[in-house]
């Protein structure tokens, strides 16, 4: 291909001619990222196609993990660095006159995803290859990826996603791959050579067509897999209109989470879950028949993993396979799937767990349903022989009771290994959530803390922090992060700090101008950066952080020489369609940012900057630039977090509650770097075992927490009257389910001891460098080392 400068800006310039038919000067942007993309494609091509036939020929075993959301976000700037040809490329192009920076700007990025969960899955990917593991990732090419938001009045408004607009370089189309996947129909039943033997038919027939995404190592020639799925027409049924078959068809794989909010919308859901199960097993199993011939010894070399409930039919699938397909007898067949099947939980919120009725599940998938009813049924016996007599506990972990089917309940009942995403969420799991589950299979359960891939997130966002880091401790910490310990050493010396100093500063005015640029905001690149960036969800409590700084507001109203550091708080947050009380928040914080930012009598001290669209591409502006980060949640609700790494990878120091992996966080920083304040999970699960707190007090009490709970709804934001009542009302006459007044003095406490720390320079750079030192155990490398050895058992 190319093995130098002069031979990239050739072939560059060769290629562009050839793709598009103009010469270079009359090429767009676009052209010339298409461009690049393409060479990169033939560039690994040989290395994807060896890899592929290297497991095949050392009969290794393989590892498909099965997510319904992969948040992968831009491709090229992390391809081209994994490659270790970004300084050649960026060489090649400056001499042609373009800016690679300008050319990764204009890629979309792939947003298959919501949050912690989607961009886990993405960070694993870049992980596995880069470890050379040989597993790959299967989930569904959506039209639509997460929605577009903008910010209008105030508002969040939705606009649909458009990634695939201008075509998408990094995928090939398989189609001669492609899967069929029944839905509806009917079974029967008969006797075939003295065994009972099952028909589906009448079906309605779906082509899973399959786009392979190459996921490219860190400094290896191994190219893994990321297979998504498009749902395609496949044969006309006769007994429907030909339109709407295809209509019906292609939604399988149209939106990410479409509304399911009625039935209609539930189906869907459900659709899009037996497709990527069917999908990816149809092709596992096709290729392994092509291998092994039979199916016997399936669960030696193939582990599938499901990224929480969603894939978790995978069981049944697999199930119905074996016994249909294969003709095995169900001991068999159940031996091999609960040893091929493992799962994560990623949540404990009850209202999160899946649950589908049965009069939507069994029409759909009749076949599927009576497997589990078989699983169901045969789970309750052996329960009952454990337990005999203790009807209530075996009708609470039941697979199918009260009209519902439990995805969770399949899932541990159905997998050899199941996993929480930090210490304490996956002790809540064994203790609470899912006792009785943990006392029937206690050898199934284990922790996995989550990780984050230090290469996009350190390496690729902050090319700054990365030189330095090289300087002072070499550069063996790319390969085994945990040598970043090493940085230790550097905590207290000055010229180091210095150096760190100047580049957040870097970062920190980049992010200013992007700020003013999309908002009109101008922002003190030497105020602290206060950034609270995550999905909206009460439990995540932007509600204490933006209460907070209403009350800062009031202080600096109340008292011209009120001393405070300037301080800029940052958010950036999507809620759900359909989540009215999370777009309240959004209100709320963008009103408080207008009232604020225009209140010349605050004199820039004080800046509150929401910044629409937060998603993958703008997280990395975000996490280099920031100061503080903030990890608010009522304890026991947040399982991990992923983004508390991704801050303290770059330097920020944590405000936070003992929740998630900030307890893993602290434990490793101490507390005289990290700012812990609020109840504990323990103190929380035990206020509601005891019917909740008495919010009503706190607001009596505490004149701050009085000021600003009336301010919501006493007309001091005259452009949203009476739109924060239903928050008011939350933290009032509901009883404040997350504890956000109880927890608000421990959280003014914490923020005074910060902007106390921020003003001795030398002490907050010691602290920064001890989180940069401390991060290495939170690259996904370590994550994934351990599900590879203790899970999937692949080398
Ligand atoms: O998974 C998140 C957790 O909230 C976070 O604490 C953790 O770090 C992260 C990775 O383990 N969970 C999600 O992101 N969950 C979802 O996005 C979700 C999506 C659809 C659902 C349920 C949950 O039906």
């Amino acid at each position: 291909m190319f093995t130098n400068k002069e031979e990239f800006k050739q072939t560059f310039l060769k290629r562009l001619e050839m793709m598009y038919g103009k010469r270079f000067w009359e090429s767009t942007v676009l052209d010339q990222y298409n461009t690049l993309g393409n060479m990169i494609r033939e560039y690994i091509s040989k290395h994807w196609i060896q890899t592929n036939e290297r497991y095949r020929a050392e009969h290794k075993k393989q590892v498909y993990y099965l997510s319904i959301e992969f948040l992968l976000g831009r491709l090229l700037g992390s391809n081209l660095m994994n490659l270790g040809i970004r300084e050649v490329v960026e060489e090649g192009l400056k001499e042609l006159g373009i800016e690679l920076a300008h050319i990764e700007e204009v890629e979309m990025d792939a947003g298959l995803g919501n949050g912690g969960l989607g961009r886990l899955a993405a960070c694993f990917l870049d992980s596995l290859a880069s470890l050379d593991l040989p597993g790959h990732g299967q989930g569904i090419r959506y039209k639509h990826g997460l929605f577009d938001q903008k910010i209008v009045n105030g508002y969040q408004v939705e606009l649909p996603e458009q990634w695939l607009r201008h075509g998408n370089v990094w995928e090939v189309k398989k189609e001669d791959l492609a899967v069929e996947v029944n839905f509806w129909g009917k079974v029967e039943c008969y006797e075939q050579d003295g065994r009972l033997t099952f028909r589906h038919y009448d079906t309605e027939k779906v082509m899973a067509v399959p786009y392979d995404m190459p996921v490219i190592g860190y400094d290896t020639t191994t190219v893994n897999t990321l297979r998504l799925w498009s749902a395609e027409p496949a044969k006309f049924p006769l007994h429907k209109h030909v339109m709407q078959y295809k209509r019906e068809t292609e939604a399988i794989s149209e939106f990410l989470y479409p509304d399911d909010t009625n039935d209609e919308g539930k189906i869907l859901r459900l659709k899009q879950q037996y497709f990527l199960v069917a999908a990816s097993l149809g092709s596992i199993v096709r290729d392994y028949r092509q291998r092994y011939g039979h199916l016997q010894h399936f669960h030696r070399h193939v582990a599938i993993h499901v990224n929480d409930t969603h894939p978790v039919l995978a069981i049944p699938e697999l199930m119905r396979i074996l016994l249909d397909e294969e003709g095995m007898g169900w001991d068999e067949a159940w031996h091999i799937t609960t040893n091929t099947i493992s799962y994560t939980n990623h949540t404990t919120l009850s209202e999160a767990l899946e649950k589908w009725p049965i009069y939507i599940f069994q029409p759909l998938l009749p076949r599927i349903y009576m497997i589990v009813q078989e699983i169901n049924e045969r789970f309750c016996r052996d329960l009952w022989n454990r337990y005999p007599g203790d009807w209530k506990r075996i009708e609470e972990m039941a697979i199918i009771a009260h009209g519902l089917v439990k995805m969770a309940h399949l899932a541990i009942v159905g997998s050899y290994s199941v996993n929480g995403v930090a210490k304490i969420h996956s002790e809540i799991l064994k203790h609470r959530e899912m006792k009785l589950f943990y006392e029937y299979f206690p050898e199934k359960f284990n922790n996995k803390t989550n990780g984050i891939t230090h290469r996009r997130w350190l390496l690729k966002a902050n090319k700054g922090l990365t030189s330095l880091i090289n300087e002072a401790i070499g550069t063996e910490w790319i390969k085994q992060p945990e040598q970043l310990i090493q940085l230790k050493k550097y905590a207290t010396d000055h010229a180091f700090q210095e150096q760190l100093a100047k580049v957040k500063h870097d970062h920190k005015q980049k992010l200013a101008k992007y700020i003013y640029e999309k908002t009109g905001v101008t922002v003190d690149d030497s105020s602290i950066f206060d950034v609270q960036v995550k999905r909206l969800h009460a439990y995540k409590r932007q509600l204490l952080n933006v209460l907070h700084i209403m009350h800062l507001y009031n202080r600096l109203k109340e008292d011209e020489h009120f001393d405070m550091h300037p301080r800029t708080f940052i958010f950036g947050a999507k809620a759900s369609p359909g989540y009215h009380y999370a777009k309240r928040i959004i209100k709320l914080i963008n009103s408080v940012a207008q009232k604020v930012n225009s209140d010349e009598q605050i004199n820039g001290r004080l800046k509150v900057i929401f910044l629409e669209n937060y998603r993958v591409s703008l997280a990395e502006k975000i996490f280099p630039a920031a100061d503080v980060s903030e990890q608010i949640s009522t304890a026991s609700k947040e399982a991990s977090g992923t983004g508390n790494m991704k801050f303290m990878m770059n330097g920020a120091v944590t405000i936070g509650t003992l929740d998630g992996a900030n307890i893993e966080i602290l434990e490793r920083v101490g507390h005289d770097n990290m700012f812990i304040f609020g109840l504990t999970a323990e103190e929380v699960l035990h206020y509601y075992a005891n019917g909740g707190y008495h919010s009503y007090e706190y607001y009596h009490h505490d004149q701050r927490i009085h000021q600003v709970v009336n301010q919501l709804v006493n007309g001091f934001f005259p452009d949203a009257y009476d739109h924060f009542e239903p928050i008011y009302d939350s933290l009032l006459a509901h009883n404040d389910q997350y504890f956000v007044l109880r927890d608000f003095a421990s959280y003014a406490d914490a923020q005074q001891r910060l902007g106390a720390a921020y003003e001795n320079e030398r002490k907050w750079l010691e602290m920064s460098v001890t989180n940069i030192a401390c991060s290495g155990y939170f690259s996904s490398d370590r994550t994934i080392e351990e599900y590879a050895h203790d899970i999937w058992h692949i080398r």
